[in-house]
């Protein structure tokens, strides 16, 4: 008698959408590349504004030690004692460095140690810049936190609010004292010591501030790091964030990669957790499901928000900006959505056919 395997059984209830399927190109752009003796990473989303390009990044300069020199004002990370910086381009692939937008605040003030991790937001002729914040000394159990800016325009000047918008939720219980974050009683939820990689929408009227999260003790995860993705909703774009009942909306993945479509969110997990390399769909912004599986997608990327990204699935990351972390100093390159071979894997018909047979079933 003919039976199903476990994996016949799961694989039912997989999408057979290829709309969803992409490879992803990445080529250099002008102006933040790799430079010696400077880390550039971790771009927020590309915006446009009277026909120019705009991205922000974190920036820092200088050799990083790790945790435990003993030295608690010695770099930790490439991201550690750095500043949110911005560019400008006419085309994509030329940029030219603006300055400063971001930085960080004076010695005892909740963003004194680093400002990093930008995500940008228009809306209604405001400028909303979410980032990551820490607080000196930087220790492996130090808390991370999300703060805020808003400007008029997109060169600033920016107005920091006066505390971070989202805060770990500081649940779970350290076993003893040593500076050790793996170390624990209890847990406590996904995001009890970090929220990190903020994306903020404006959404069914709502602002939704997708995040990431780490919890105290942290443990692997099916070959990946624990984190998972959050959402936390207001009314207003300044706050108060409430996080949802149903957090963590995801089981995997690290940087936060989402944008609109036809009603819905749709996200690109990378990096961490079983559901990692995956494109997901929630209709509601919350229920995500897998829809696509893909190779290599682009580290930490920052789509260009298009006006239109309801036109087809992959529309909100065509072509954004992304990092690259293997080099000695962090660069900034761009990604492009690649749909070439995309046939291949439409049951083996041409892309005319295929297009004609979606268009029947559509009829
Ligand atoms: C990135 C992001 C956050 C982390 C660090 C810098 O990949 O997840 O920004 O804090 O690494």
């Amino acid at each position: 008698m003919k039976k199903e395997s476990a994996a016949t059984i799961r694989a039912k209830n997989y999408t057979k959408d290829c709309n969803w399927f992409c490879y992803f190109r990445t080529s250099g752009v002008n102006g933040l590349g790799y430079e010696d003796g400077v880390h550039r990473r971790d771009p927020s989303s590309v915006i446009k504004v009277d026909d120019l390009y705009y991205t922000w990044y974190t920036k820092s300069v200088g050799e990083h030690a790790g945790f435990g020199t003993g030295d608690p004002e010695a770099k930790v990370f490439p991201w550690d004692l750095s500043e949110v910086w911005y560019a400008t381009s006419p085309d994509g692939v030329n940029w030219e460095e603006q300055g400063l937008a971001v930085g960080r605040g004076p010695r005892g003030s909740y963003d004194d140690r680093s400002v990093f991790t930008p995500e940008i937001l228009h809306h209604e002729d405001k400028f909303y810049l979410v980032y990551q914040v820490i607080q000196h000394p930087y220790l492996l159990r130090q808390e991370e936190n999300i703060a805020m800016a808003i400007a008029d325009s997109p060169r600033g000047p920016w107005r920091k609010l006066d505390k971070p918008i989202l805060r770990p939720s500081g649940n779970g219980e350290w076993y003893g004292d040593d500076d050790n974050r793996l170390t624990v009683k209890s847990k406590g939820d996904f995001d009890s010591l970090k929220v990190h990689d903020p994306a903020l929408f404006f959404y069914k009227g709502q602002f939704w501030l997708y995040y990431k999260g780490e919890p105290k003790g942290e443990e692997m995860n099916f070959g990946g790091r624990p984190t998972k993705w959050g959402v936390a909703i207001s009314d207003n774009p300044e706050g108060p964030y409430i996080k949802s009942e149903y957090n963590p909306v995801s089981n995997s993945g690290h940087e936060t990669l989402l944008w609109h479509y036809r009603g819905g969110m749709a996200g690109l997990l990378s990096t961490d957790g079983p559901e990692k390399n995956t494109i997901q769909y929630a209709h509601d912004g919350i229920n995500f499901e897998i829809e696509a599986v893909i190779n290599h997608p682009p580290e930490a990327a920052g789509p260009y928000r298009t006006d239109n990204p309801d036109v087809s699935p992959l529309e909100g990351i065509r072509w954004g900006l992304c990092h690259v972390v293997a080099s000695k100093w962090n660069y900034i390159q761009k990604f492009e959505v690649d749909e070439t071979m995309k046939h291949l894997y439409m049951n083996k018909v041409s892309p005319e056919q295929w297009q004609r047979i979606q268009k029947e079933k559509n009829s």
